[in-house]
Parts: C-alpha cells; sequence; structure tokens
C-alpha cells in the first residue's frame, strides 16, 4: 500500500471588509486542525485569502488590486508579508498545502492562481493558473450581481502540468499502464484545477494522461442562483444549493473515476455579506469515484481520510488503461478551433 493522509480544509464565510490577517489565522487554525489528525498535505480552497471578490463591480481600482498577491515567480508567494504566516506553519510542521489566490504578476497580469508548497522544502514546486475562467466581462445589465472572473482574470497559461510531491508518498504509477514507475522520481503524481476547471472533463484528461494519481481542487461555487442564471420557476436556496451540490459530486465523481485517480476539494462557503449564499461539500473522492469524506457543514471545517494511491492501479490497469483503450485517432474534434 501507498498511504497518504490527506485533508481539506475548507473555509466559511469571509466578508468584503474581512481583514487578510483574521482569515490567514483561521487557515492557520485549520491548518493545526489537519496537522493534529495526522495530515501531510492540507488544500484550501479557491482565492482563499479573501472574499470571493469577483462578484463585485469595483468602482476604485485600488481596491480592486488590493485583493491580489504580488507573484514574481518562485517562492515569491511563500515570502508575501501578507500571507507569509500561513507559509511559515505550513514549513514549521513539515506538511504540503496547496492554495488558491489572486496572481498580480511583476508584470502587472492577473490570473487566478494555485500553488502547491512543499512543506519539507520550503518551496512552492508547482504552480496553476485557471484556464475556465467563468463569467462576464461587465453586468448584462446595470446593477447586476453577477460573477465578473472574466473582467479580472485572465485565461492561464501554464497548462495541466502534472507534478511529483518530493517524500509525500514514494513509487508513483506509471501513465497509462499502471505499472510501478522507475524512473527514480518516486513521488505521488499530482494535479491542480480550479473551480469551474472541475467541470470539464478536458481539465482532467491531461492529467490522467500524465499518470496523476491525486487531483486538488479548490472552489467559491454559489448555491444561490446568479441573476443571469435565475432558473425560470424559483426555487428555494435550499433546493438551489442542493441542484449546485449535485453537479459539484457529479463533476469530482465521475472525473475520479474516468482518471483513475483521488480527488481533494476544498471550497470556501458560508454567506458572505449576509447574501452571496456558497456552497460547502468539500470532499475526497476515490479512484473508483466513492465520496469517502465530506465536509457536513457551511463553515471552517476539516475534511480529512488516509488514502491508498495503490488503488488508482486497479483503474488504470483496467477499463482506464488509455495505452490499450483509448482512440486518440478519432478525437481530434476535441481541440480543434
Ligand atoms: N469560482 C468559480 O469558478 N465558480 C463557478 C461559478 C460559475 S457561474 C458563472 C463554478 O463553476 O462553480
Amino acid at each position: 500500500p501507498r498511504i497518504v493522509k490527506v485533508a481539506a480544509a475548507q473555509i466559511g464565510a469571509v466578508h468584503r471588509d474581512s481583514s487578510r490577517d483574521s482569515t490567514i489565522s483561521r487557515m492557520i487554525d485549520l491548518l493545526n486542525t489537519a496537522v493534529s489528525k495526522g495530515a501531510q498535505l492540507i488544500v484550501f480552497p479557491e482565492c482563499a485569502f479573501t472574499t470571493f471578490f469577483p462578484r463585485y463591480l469595483f468602482s476604485d481600482p485600488a481596491e480592486m488590486e488590493s485583493y491580489f498577491e504580488d507573484d514574481a515567480g518562485g517562492n515569491s508567494i511563500a515570502d508575501s508579508k501578507n500571507v507569509k504566516p500561513l507559509f511559515d506553519k505550513a514549513r514549521e510542521a513539515g506538511v504540503d498545502i496547496w492554495v488558491g489566490y489572486g496572481e498580480r504578476t511583476s508584470s502587472g497580469q492577473h490570473f487566478n492562481t494555485a500553488v502547491y508548497f512543499c512543506g519539507k522544502t520550503g518551496e512552492v514546486i508547482s504552480k496553476y493558473r485557471k484556464v475556465h475562467v467563468p463569467g462576464f466581462v461587465n453586468p448584462p445589465f446595470p446593477g447586476a450581481e453577477v460573477h465578473l472572473e472574466k473582467r479580472y482574470f485572465e485565461t492561464g497559461d501554464l497548462g495541466f502540468e502534472a507534478f511529483r510531491a518530493p517524500g509525500l508518498i514514494p513509487n508513483a504509477l506509471k501513465a497509462n499502464t499502471g505499472e510501478e514507475d522507475t524512473d527514480g522520481k518516486g513521488d505521488a503524481i499530482i494535479g491542480s484545477l480550479i473551480c469551474n476547471d472541475r467541470r470539464w472533463p478536458e481539465s482532467w484528461r491531461p492529467y490522467g494522461l500524465q499518470g496523476a494519481e491525486l487531483v486538488l481542487v479548490g472552489f467559491n461555487t454559489n448555491g444561490k442562483a446568479d441573476d443571469i442564471y435565475k432558473p425560470r420557476q424559483p426555487i428555494s436556496l435550499e433546493d438551489a444549493r442542493e441542484q449546485a451540490l449535485f453537479h459539484h459530486r457529479l463533476s469530482m465523481q465521475y472525473n475520479s473515476y474516468a482518471n483513475s485517480c483521488f480527488s481533494i476539494s476544498a471550497g470556501r462557503c458560508g454567506m458572505d455579506d449576509g447574501k452571496f449564499d456558497l456552497i460547502g461539500g468539500s470532499s475526497i473522492v476515490d479512484s473508483d469515484g466513492h465520496i469517502i469524506a465530506e465536509a457536513k457543514t457551511v463553515d471552517d471545517e476539516v475534511v480529512f481520510a488516509e488514502i491508498d494511491l495503490e488503488e488508482c492501479r486497479k483503474g488504470k490497469k483496467d477499463i482506464f488503461n488509455f495505452a490499450v483503450n483509448r482512440q486518440p485517432q478519432t478525437y481530434g474534434i476535441i481541440t480543434a478551433q
């Protein structure tokens, strides 16, 4: 067996005027709780340090910029004074963390980004920039409270590059065949996705093709339908949440199954500013598509599981043995422009 102890650190309501410091201190509490359960890897949500700001149309550009972290590449996010205490804690505890944030590059570009930070080496070892940026550039009518991610983020330009996490768990499985990987790199093969990406099979398959055993996802998903997506028949808040949770689970479960990988999803949830409802449902899903642990609240909560990456072998060697069963010569339409 290749056992690894993992956690999703779900974060409840964070308001427009919540300070970074108060959110970071909640995240450190979550990290400590996860560590006390034995977690080696802790996944935090998308845009974890602030409220989900793309829902606002800012009249003051300085306020918009205040939600971003400056990131010149390399390890800089871990050294950024706004958020350093979280990375320092991870380093101190020797645990790996994955966390999403609004990234402002040195050339002034803005991305919806996540990094994987290795607690043992104290380094950011992977960065991912959200590819499927949903929503609008402009509100469809004045005053519409809609998702404005396309206004604030560029399309991610780093592709779907799987990576190895040094020291997390040895003996990765080879992409395609599920055989032992003897290239000497050894460690678990991991991929990153951010929120809306999880709904697209096209985001998962590149990781599956690289042999991913674990896909990490941060999300902010509305329970209440945005104005523009209002259902024809008004539905209750409870029903709206249930529908949103259904599609979240469907995406995590099917794509974990179809790529024979485990997945961990961590959500920002709860009622932001008393009116923006975000679903919980942070989860750990096995490589057969079963939910093995799921959040019970819409508040700060650690979802924990001990998983055996060896289980990925089953699908990778059998029905989803890509080398044997895929027919890529027939899939051209998927990448045609
Ligand atoms: N954060 C994020 O990507 N949320 C989207 C909502 C899309 S509604 C325009 C999601 O897919 O959950």
